[in-house]
Protein backbone atom coordinates (compact mmCIF):
# COMPACT_ATOMS: atom_id res chain seq x y z
CA UNK A 1 0.00 0.00 0.00
CA UNK A 2 2.78 2.22 0.91
CA UNK A 3 4.44 1.45 -1.69
CA UNK A 4 1.63 2.08 -4.55
CA UNK A 5 1.08 5.47 -2.56
CA UNK A 6 4.63 6.75 -3.13
CA UNK A 7 4.90 5.29 -6.86
CA UNK A 8 2.02 7.16 -7.47
CA UNK A 9 3.25 10.54 -6.02
CA UNK A 10 6.62 10.15 -8.54
CA UNK A 11 4.08 9.59 -10.95
CA UNK A 12 2.00 12.77 -10.16
CA UNK A 13 5.47 14.26 -9.91
CA UNK A 14 6.61 13.13 -13.09
CA UNK A 15 3.75 14.31 -14.67
CA UNK A 16 3.17 18.05 -12.98
CA UNK A 17 7.00 18.27 -13.92
CA UNK A 18 5.93 17.73 -17.87
CA UNK A 19 3.35 19.62 -17.46
CA UNK A 20 5.42 22.80 -15.97
CA UNK A 21 8.05 22.41 -18.89
CA UNK A 22 5.56 22.64 -21.19
CA UNK A 23 2.97 25.84 -20.73
CA UNK A 24 3.59 27.34 -17.78
CA UNK A 25 5.18 30.71 -16.77
CA UNK A 26 6.98 30.34 -12.86
CA UNK A 27 7.43 33.76 -11.46
CA UNK A 28 8.91 33.79 -7.76
CA UNK A 29 9.31 36.88 -6.03
CA UNK A 30 9.90 38.70 -2.92
CA UNK A 31 7.25 40.61 -1.41
CA UNK A 32 4.33 40.73 1.12
CA UNK A 33 0.49 41.78 0.89
CA UNK A 34 -0.19 38.97 -1.89
CA UNK A 35 -3.90 38.95 -1.14
CA UNK A 36 -5.59 35.03 -1.78
CA UNK A 37 -6.16 33.79 -5.24
CA UNK A 38 -10.22 34.65 -4.88
CA UNK A 39 -9.32 38.11 -4.08
CA UNK A 40 -6.80 38.60 -6.36
CA UNK A 41 -7.92 40.14 -9.59
CA UNK A 42 -4.60 41.04 -10.87
CA UNK A 43 -3.00 37.83 -11.55
CA UNK A 44 -6.26 36.52 -14.10
CA UNK A 45 -5.24 39.46 -16.17
CA UNK A 46 -1.40 38.10 -16.29
CA UNK A 47 -2.81 34.74 -17.31
CA UNK A 48 -5.24 35.84 -20.07
CA UNK A 49 -2.81 38.26 -21.64
CA UNK A 50 0.05 35.09 -21.58
CA UNK A 51 -2.40 32.32 -22.84
CA UNK A 52 -1.10 29.91 -20.49
CA UNK A 53 -0.90 29.00 -17.15
CA UNK A 54 1.21 31.43 -14.49
CA UNK A 55 2.41 30.13 -10.92
CA UNK A 56 3.33 33.41 -9.63
CA UNK A 57 4.57 32.73 -5.68
CA UNK A 58 5.14 35.94 -3.68
CA UNK A 59 7.55 34.95 -0.71
CA UNK A 60 7.28 37.51 2.61
CA UNK A 61 9.99 35.64 4.46
CA UNK A 62 13.91 34.75 4.16
CA UNK A 63 13.31 34.83 0.02
CA UNK A 64 16.92 34.45 -0.15
CA UNK A 65 17.03 30.46 1.16
CA UNK A 66 13.78 29.48 -0.62
CA UNK A 67 15.11 30.81 -3.66
CA UNK A 68 18.60 28.71 -3.26
CA UNK A 69 16.28 25.71 -2.18
CA UNK A 70 14.51 26.11 -5.69
CA UNK A 71 18.09 26.54 -7.85
CA UNK A 72 19.28 23.78 -6.07
CA UNK A 73 16.25 21.39 -6.05
CA UNK A 74 16.03 22.18 -10.15
CA UNK A 75 13.22 23.81 -10.62
CA UNK A 76 14.88 27.36 -10.77
CA UNK A 77 11.79 30.20 -11.76
CA UNK A 78 11.36 31.35 -15.23
CA UNK A 79 11.59 34.41 -13.62
CA UNK A 80 13.04 35.58 -10.40
CA UNK A 81 13.62 38.49 -7.69
CA UNK A 82 17.25 39.34 -7.73
CA UNK A 83 18.49 40.90 -4.46
CA UNK A 84 20.41 44.33 -6.28
CA UNK A 85 23.72 43.10 -4.03
CA UNK A 86 23.59 39.57 -5.05
CA UNK A 87 23.23 40.60 -8.80
CA UNK A 88 26.81 40.13 -9.69
CA UNK A 89 27.06 36.61 -7.87
CA UNK A 90 24.27 35.44 -9.88
CA UNK A 91 25.74 36.57 -12.87
CA UNK A 92 29.05 34.92 -12.27
CA UNK A 93 26.83 31.91 -10.82
CA UNK A 94 25.45 32.02 -14.70
CA UNK A 95 22.18 32.20 -13.28
CA UNK A 96 21.02 35.04 -15.41
CA UNK A 97 20.00 34.98 -18.68
CA UNK A 98 21.80 38.03 -20.78
CA UNK A 99 18.76 39.58 -21.25
CA UNK A 100 20.39 42.29 -23.41
CA UNK A 101 20.59 39.84 -26.51
CA UNK A 102 17.05 39.53 -26.53
CA UNK A 103 15.43 43.23 -26.56
CA UNK A 104 14.08 42.91 -30.00
CA UNK A 105 11.55 40.63 -28.81
CA UNK A 106 10.76 43.67 -26.38
CA UNK A 107 10.17 46.70 -28.39
CA UNK A 108 7.54 47.91 -25.58
CA UNK A 109 9.98 47.62 -22.83
CA UNK A 110 12.58 49.50 -24.70
CA UNK A 111 9.88 52.08 -26.41
CA UNK A 112 8.86 53.04 -22.58
CA UNK A 113 12.07 52.32 -20.43
CA UNK A 114 14.02 55.99 -20.44
CA UNK A 115 18.13 55.46 -21.13
CA UNK A 116 18.88 55.12 -17.22
CA UNK A 117 15.71 52.99 -16.51
CA UNK A 118 17.65 50.95 -19.50
CA UNK A 119 21.16 51.18 -17.81
CA UNK A 120 19.84 50.30 -14.55
CA UNK A 121 18.78 46.75 -16.03
CA UNK A 122 22.71 45.90 -16.53
CA UNK A 123 25.45 44.14 -14.34
CA UNK A 124 29.04 45.28 -14.92
CA UNK A 125 27.45 46.70 -18.28
CA UNK A 126 25.59 43.97 -19.76
CA UNK A 127 21.65 43.76 -19.21
CA UNK A 128 21.06 40.66 -17.14
CA UNK A 129 18.29 42.44 -15.39
CA UNK A 130 14.90 43.99 -15.39
CA UNK A 131 14.81 46.55 -13.46
CA UNK A 132 11.11 47.97 -11.97
CA UNK A 133 10.69 51.51 -12.88
CA UNK A 134 11.19 53.72 -10.15
CA UNK A 135 8.40 55.96 -8.52
CA UNK A 136 8.41 59.76 -9.58
CA UNK A 137 10.26 62.12 -7.44
CA UNK A 138 7.00 63.71 -5.23
CA UNK A 139 7.22 67.38 -3.91
CA UNK A 140 7.43 67.61 -0.30
CA UNK A 141 7.14 71.75 0.54
CA UNK A 142 3.88 73.54 0.18
CA UNK A 143 3.11 77.02 0.90
CA UNK A 144 0.29 78.84 2.01
CA UNK A 145 -0.66 80.71 -0.88
CA UNK A 146 -3.95 82.62 1.25
CA UNK A 147 -0.72 83.76 3.80
CA UNK A 148 1.44 85.18 0.99
CA UNK A 149 -1.93 87.12 -0.48
CA UNK A 150 -2.52 88.76 2.66
CA UNK A 151 0.55 90.22 3.20
CA UNK A 152 0.87 90.94 -0.39
CA UNK A 153 3.68 88.73 -0.83
CA UNK A 154 4.92 87.17 -4.24
CA UNK A 155 6.29 83.31 -3.83
CA UNK A 156 9.58 83.28 -2.67
CA UNK A 157 12.49 82.70 -5.52
CA UNK A 158 15.52 82.86 -3.87
CA UNK A 159 17.12 82.30 -0.16
CA UNK A 160 16.72 86.18 1.04
CA UNK A 161 12.89 85.94 -0.57
CA UNK A 162 12.71 82.89 1.84
CA UNK A 163 13.37 84.42 4.95
CA UNK A 164 11.39 87.12 4.19
CA UNK A 165 9.06 85.08 3.87
CA UNK A 166 9.16 83.30 6.84
CA UNK A 167 9.90 86.43 9.01
CA UNK A 168 6.40 87.71 7.56
CA UNK A 169 4.86 84.32 8.47
CA UNK A 170 5.95 84.80 11.65
CA UNK A 171 5.77 88.40 12.83
CA UNK A 172 3.44 90.12 10.64
CA UNK A 173 0.42 87.99 11.86
CA UNK A 174 -0.27 86.40 8.43
CA UNK A 175 -3.88 84.94 9.94
CA UNK A 176 -5.24 88.42 10.78
CA UNK A 177 -6.48 87.22 14.28
CA UNK A 178 -4.67 89.71 15.60
CA UNK A 179 -2.60 86.98 17.44
CA UNK A 180 1.08 86.21 17.58
CA UNK A 181 0.74 82.80 17.41
CA UNK A 182 2.29 81.42 13.50
CA UNK A 183 5.31 80.80 12.45
CA UNK A 184 7.29 80.28 9.13
CA UNK A 185 8.04 76.78 8.67
CA UNK A 186 7.77 73.37 10.20
CA UNK A 187 8.72 69.59 9.23
CA UNK A 188 10.31 67.17 11.49
CA UNK A 189 14.02 66.58 12.04
CA UNK A 190 16.90 68.07 9.77
CA UNK A 191 14.50 66.96 6.89
CA UNK A 192 12.73 70.24 7.61
CA UNK A 193 15.21 72.46 6.27
CA UNK A 194 15.24 70.71 2.57
CA UNK A 195 14.44 73.76 0.98
CA UNK A 196 17.62 75.42 2.48
CA UNK A 197 20.34 72.67 1.66
CA UNK A 198 18.51 72.14 -1.98
CA UNK A 199 19.57 76.02 -2.63
CA UNK A 200 22.92 75.32 -1.52
CA UNK A 201 23.30 72.65 -3.67
CA UNK A 202 23.20 69.79 -1.03
CA UNK A 203 20.47 67.79 1.26
CA UNK A 204 19.60 66.09 4.46
CA UNK A 205 22.41 64.02 5.94
CA UNK A 206 23.70 60.28 4.62
CA UNK A 207 22.90 61.19 0.93
CA UNK A 208 25.58 60.25 -1.60
CA UNK A 209 26.03 62.96 -4.43
CA UNK A 210 27.79 63.37 -7.23
CA UNK A 211 29.72 66.89 -7.74
CA UNK A 212 31.83 67.67 -10.81
CA UNK A 213 32.64 64.15 -10.73
CA UNK A 214 33.35 63.95 -7.65
CA UNK A 215 31.69 61.63 -4.65
CA UNK A 216 29.98 63.80 -1.83
CA UNK A 217 28.40 62.59 1.71
CA UNK A 218 26.28 65.11 2.84
CA UNK A 219 26.90 64.63 6.04
CA UNK A 220 30.25 66.35 5.98
CA UNK A 221 29.96 68.34 2.61
CA UNK A 222 30.87 71.95 3.03
CA UNK A 223 27.91 73.21 1.27
CA UNK A 224 25.86 71.74 4.15
CA UNK A 225 28.36 74.10 6.50
CA UNK A 226 27.31 76.77 4.63
CA UNK A 227 23.91 75.45 4.84
CA UNK A 228 24.01 75.79 8.60
CA UNK A 229 25.35 79.55 8.82
CA UNK A 230 21.93 80.51 7.05
CA UNK A 231 19.78 77.97 9.14
CA UNK A 232 21.46 79.26 12.37
CA UNK A 233 19.64 82.85 11.38
CA UNK A 234 15.96 81.32 10.85
CA UNK A 235 16.73 79.67 14.54
CA UNK A 236 17.95 82.73 15.91
CA UNK A 237 15.00 85.04 14.71
CA UNK A 238 13.12 82.68 15.68
CA UNK A 239 10.78 82.38 12.45
CA UNK A 240 10.33 78.89 12.21
CA UNK A 241 8.67 76.15 14.74
CA UNK A 242 10.56 75.67 17.88
CA UNK A 243 9.99 71.77 17.43
CA UNK A 244 10.97 71.29 14.73
CA UNK A 245 13.88 68.69 16.16
CA UNK A 246 11.55 67.26 18.71
CA UNK A 247 8.13 66.59 16.30
CA UNK A 248 7.01 62.78 16.39
CA UNK A 249 4.81 61.42 14.17
CA UNK A 250 2.75 63.58 12.17
CA UNK A 251 2.86 66.27 14.65
CA UNK A 252 4.45 68.87 11.79
CA UNK A 253 1.78 68.26 9.98
CA UNK A 254 -1.54 68.73 12.48
CA UNK A 255 0.18 72.21 13.28
CA UNK A 256 -0.01 72.71 9.34
CA UNK A 257 -3.34 71.50 9.46
CA UNK A 258 -3.96 73.96 12.09
CA UNK A 259 -2.95 76.81 10.85
CA UNK A 260 -0.03 77.08 12.93
CA UNK A 261 2.78 77.34 10.22
CA UNK A 262 2.89 78.90 6.67
CA UNK A 263 5.19 76.17 5.01
CA UNK A 264 5.71 72.10 6.13
CA UNK A 265 7.90 69.98 4.98
CA UNK A 266 6.13 66.80 4.01
CA UNK A 267 5.54 64.66 0.78
CA UNK A 268 3.00 66.68 -0.99
CA UNK A 269 0.18 63.68 -0.35
CA UNK A 270 -0.33 64.68 3.05
CA UNK A 271 -1.43 67.83 1.72
CA UNK A 272 -3.57 67.58 -1.24
CA UNK A 273 -4.87 63.73 -0.37
CA UNK A 274 -8.78 64.32 -0.48
CA UNK A 275 -8.76 63.12 3.50
CA UNK A 276 -5.97 65.61 4.68
CA UNK A 277 -7.50 68.55 2.68
CA UNK A 278 -10.74 67.96 4.06
CA UNK A 279 -9.72 67.97 7.47
CA UNK A 280 -7.69 71.71 6.48
CA UNK A 281 -10.65 73.38 5.18
CA UNK A 282 -12.87 72.12 7.70
CA UNK A 283 -10.55 73.80 10.20
CA UNK A 284 -10.04 76.86 8.04
CA UNK A 285 -12.29 76.89 4.41
CA UNK A 286 -9.95 79.98 3.26
CA UNK A 287 -6.85 78.26 3.74
CA UNK A 288 -5.21 77.87 0.27
CA UNK A 289 -2.24 75.64 0.11
CA UNK A 290 0.16 75.38 -2.91
CA UNK A 291 3.65 73.58 -3.72
CA UNK A 292 6.25 75.71 -3.49
CA UNK A 293 9.21 75.43 -5.68
CA UNK A 294 12.91 75.28 -4.82
CA UNK A 295 14.65 79.00 -4.22
CA UNK A 296 17.58 79.97 -5.43
CA UNK A 297 21.09 79.98 -3.92
CA UNK A 298 24.72 79.48 -4.14
CA UNK A 299 23.81 75.85 -5.30
CA UNK A 300 21.68 76.59 -7.85
CA UNK A 301 18.16 76.01 -7.39
CA UNK A 302 16.33 72.27 -7.15
CA UNK A 303 13.10 71.64 -6.48
CA UNK A 304 13.42 68.07 -4.97
CA UNK A 305 16.09 65.44 -4.15
CA UNK A 306 15.97 62.14 -6.49
CA UNK A 307 17.77 58.61 -6.79
CA UNK A 308 17.15 57.97 -10.88
CA UNK A 309 19.14 54.75 -10.25
CA UNK A 310 16.68 53.25 -7.43
CA UNK A 311 14.22 50.90 -8.85
CA UNK A 312 11.28 49.66 -7.71
CA UNK A 313 12.56 45.65 -7.88
CA UNK A 314 15.38 43.64 -9.96
CA UNK A 315 14.40 40.56 -11.69
CA UNK A 316 16.12 37.72 -13.35
CA UNK A 317 15.06 35.32 -16.27
CA UNK A 318 16.72 31.83 -15.67
CA UNK A 319 19.40 31.43 -18.29
CA UNK A 320 18.61 27.68 -19.09
CA UNK A 321 16.19 29.28 -20.96
CA UNK A 322 18.56 30.37 -23.57
CA UNK A 323 17.97 26.12 -24.56
CA UNK A 324 14.45 26.44 -25.12
CA UNK A 325 13.20 29.59 -26.85
CA UNK A 326 9.88 29.14 -27.55
CA UNK A 327 9.00 29.03 -23.51
CA UNK A 328 12.00 32.27 -23.14
CA UNK A 329 9.55 33.75 -25.92
CA UNK A 330 6.55 33.86 -23.66
CA UNK A 331 8.69 34.73 -20.15
CA UNK A 332 9.81 37.96 -22.90
CA UNK A 333 6.55 38.64 -24.29
CA UNK A 334 5.14 38.96 -20.47
CA UNK A 335 7.88 41.97 -19.07
CA UNK A 336 7.25 43.19 -22.35
CA UNK A 337 3.21 42.87 -22.70
CA UNK A 338 3.38 44.74 -18.91
CA UNK A 339 4.89 48.15 -20.24
CA UNK A 340 1.77 48.16 -23.00
CA UNK A 341 -1.25 50.33 -22.29
CA UNK A 342 -3.29 47.26 -22.02
CA UNK A 343 -0.68 45.55 -19.70
CA UNK A 344 -0.41 48.80 -17.47
CA UNK A 345 -3.61 48.39 -17.19
CA UNK A 346 -4.85 44.55 -16.59
CA UNK A 347 -1.47 45.03 -13.77
CA UNK A 348 -2.34 48.02 -11.97
CA UNK A 349 -5.93 49.11 -12.59
CA UNK A 350 -7.67 45.69 -12.39
CA UNK A 351 -10.45 45.08 -14.65
CA UNK A 352 -12.69 47.97 -16.71
CA UNK A 353 -16.13 48.33 -15.85
CA UNK A 354 -14.96 46.98 -11.73
CA UNK A 355 -12.27 48.59 -10.86
CA UNK A 356 -12.26 51.42 -13.56
CA UNK A 357 -13.69 53.10 -16.59
CA UNK A 358 -12.94 54.52 -19.41
CA UNK A 359 -13.87 58.38 -20.83
CA UNK A 360 -14.88 59.06 -24.01
CA UNK A 361 -11.26 59.81 -24.62
CA UNK A 362 -10.21 56.41 -23.67
CA UNK A 363 -8.54 58.07 -20.16
CA UNK A 364 -9.33 55.74 -17.31
CA UNK A 365 -11.99 57.02 -14.89
CA UNK A 366 -11.20 55.31 -11.46
CA UNK A 367 -14.12 53.70 -9.73
CA UNK A 368 -14.40 52.66 -5.76
CA UNK A 369 -13.03 48.87 -5.92
CA UNK A 370 -9.90 50.54 -7.68
CA UNK A 371 -8.90 51.19 -3.89
CA UNK A 372 -8.80 48.01 -2.78
CA UNK A 373 -5.53 46.81 -5.20
CA UNK A 374 -3.21 47.81 -3.19
CA UNK A 375 -0.63 44.85 -3.99
CA UNK A 376 -0.43 45.78 -7.81
CA UNK A 377 4.10 46.14 -7.24
CA UNK A 378 4.00 42.28 -6.82
CA UNK A 379 2.36 41.94 -10.47
CA UNK A 380 3.31 45.06 -12.57
CA UNK A 381 6.91 43.93 -12.50
CA UNK A 382 8.56 46.34 -14.82
CA UNK A 383 7.44 49.16 -12.42
CA UNK A 384 4.53 52.05 -13.61
CA UNK A 385 5.36 55.17 -15.86
CA UNK A 386 4.12 56.98 -12.73
CA UNK A 387 2.65 60.33 -13.41
CA UNK A 388 0.29 59.00 -16.30
CA UNK A 389 -0.66 56.81 -13.71
CA UNK A 390 -0.88 59.48 -10.66
CA UNK A 391 -3.24 61.11 -12.74
CA UNK A 392 -5.43 58.58 -13.41
CA UNK A 393 -5.81 57.64 -9.82
CA UNK A 394 -5.68 61.13 -8.69
CA UNK A 395 -7.46 63.17 -11.29
CA UNK A 396 -8.24 65.47 -8.92
CA UNK A 397 -4.67 66.69 -8.09
CA UNK A 398 -3.82 67.03 -12.11
CA UNK A 399 -1.88 70.11 -11.41
CA UNK A 400 0.27 68.93 -8.54
CA UNK A 401 0.86 65.91 -10.00
CA UNK A 402 1.98 67.66 -13.49
CA UNK A 403 4.35 70.10 -11.45
CA UNK A 404 6.05 66.89 -9.89
CA UNK A 405 7.01 65.47 -13.09
CA UNK A 406 8.31 68.24 -13.99
CA UNK A 407 10.27 69.14 -10.67
CA UNK A 408 14.23 70.02 -11.06
CA UNK A 409 15.41 67.27 -9.22
CA UNK A 410 19.03 67.17 -7.44
CA UNK A 411 20.57 63.43 -8.21
CA UNK A 412 20.98 61.19 -5.41
CA UNK A 413 23.00 57.40 -5.78
CA UNK A 414 22.47 55.98 -2.34
CA UNK A 415 20.38 53.06 -4.17
CA UNK A 416 23.65 52.08 -5.69
CA UNK A 417 25.98 51.68 -3.04
CA UNK A 418 26.14 49.19 -0.12
CA UNK A 419 27.21 49.54 3.16
CA UNK A 420 30.24 47.15 4.10
CA UNK A 421 29.69 44.92 6.64
CA UNK A 422 32.86 46.61 8.90
CA UNK A 423 30.88 49.47 9.57
CA UNK A 424 28.50 50.80 11.50
CA UNK A 425 26.21 52.66 9.42
CA UNK A 426 23.35 53.82 12.37
CA UNK A 427 26.11 54.77 14.62
CA UNK A 428 27.51 56.98 11.89
CA UNK A 429 24.40 58.79 11.07
CA UNK A 430 23.27 59.10 14.73
CA UNK A 431 26.56 60.83 15.75
CA UNK A 432 26.40 62.92 12.39
CA UNK A 433 22.47 64.07 13.23
CA UNK A 434 23.31 65.19 16.51
CA UNK A 435 26.25 67.06 15.97
CA UNK A 436 24.81 68.68 12.79
CA UNK A 437 21.94 69.98 15.11
CA UNK A 438 24.41 70.96 17.39
CA UNK A 439 25.92 72.77 15.03
CA UNK A 440 22.54 74.67 13.74
CA UNK A 441 21.60 75.04 17.08
CA UNK A 442 24.65 76.98 18.35
CA UNK A 443 25.17 74.45 20.82
CA UNK A 444 28.38 73.73 19.01
CA UNK A 445 31.02 76.35 17.15
CA UNK A 446 31.21 76.19 13.45
CA UNK A 447 34.76 76.66 14.36
CA UNK A 448 34.83 72.74 15.11
CA UNK A 449 33.71 71.50 11.68
CA UNK A 450 37.07 70.29 10.96
CA UNK A 451 37.47 68.45 13.90
CA UNK A 452 33.93 67.15 13.49
CA UNK A 453 34.65 66.09 10.00
CA UNK A 454 37.94 64.28 11.29
CA UNK A 455 36.27 62.25 13.62
CA UNK A 456 33.21 61.31 11.84
CA UNK A 457 35.83 59.84 8.98
CA UNK A 458 38.31 58.41 11.41
CA UNK A 459 36.79 57.31 14.36
CA UNK A 460 33.38 56.68 13.01
CA UNK A 461 34.93 54.92 10.09
CA UNK A 462 33.41 56.75 7.56
CA UNK A 463 36.45 56.72 5.56
CA UNK A 464 35.92 52.96 4.91
CA UNK A 465 32.19 53.56 3.54
CA UNK A 466 32.73 56.55 1.75
CA UNK A 467 36.30 54.22 -0.24
CA UNK A 468 33.90 51.61 -0.87
CA UNK A 469 30.90 53.59 -2.05
CA UNK A 470 33.51 55.78 -4.73
CA UNK A 471 34.51 52.14 -5.71
CA UNK A 472 31.16 50.73 -6.57
CA UNK A 473 29.98 53.79 -8.18
CA UNK A 474 33.23 53.83 -10.34
CA UNK A 475 32.72 50.08 -10.82
CA UNK A 476 29.04 50.92 -12.02
CA UNK A 477 29.90 53.45 -14.55
CA UNK A 478 28.43 56.59 -12.23
CA UNK A 479 31.62 58.09 -11.23
CA UNK A 480 34.78 57.65 -13.87
CA1 LIG B 1 -1.92 85.39 13.97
Amino acid sequence: MKKTLSMLLVLVLLLASFAYAEDKLTVFISGSGNPTAEDNVLLPNIIEAMGCDVEWTVVSAEYETQLSARLMGGEAPDIFTVPSELAPTFVEQGLLLKIGDYLDQMPDLVANYSESQLANCNVGGEMYLIAGRPYSAYANVSIRKDWLDNLNLAMPTTLDELYDVLYAFTYKDPDGNGKDDTYGLTGKGLGAFSPVFLAYGTTVPDTFLIENGELVYTSIDPDFKEAIKFIQKLINDRVVDPEIMANQGYEHCDKAYNGKAGILVQSFWEIFKATYMEQILAINPNAKWELMPGVTGPGGRYDQVYDPTAASGYYGINADLADDPEHLAKVLKLFNWMCTEDGQKGTLFGTEGVHYELDENGNIVPLPDLSKITYSYLYCLVGRDDIPYLKAKFSYLLDEIEYCGNMTTLAKYNSKVTIPESINLADITTYANEELTRFIYGERSLDEWDSYVDTILNVFGLSTYLDSAKAELTEKGYLK
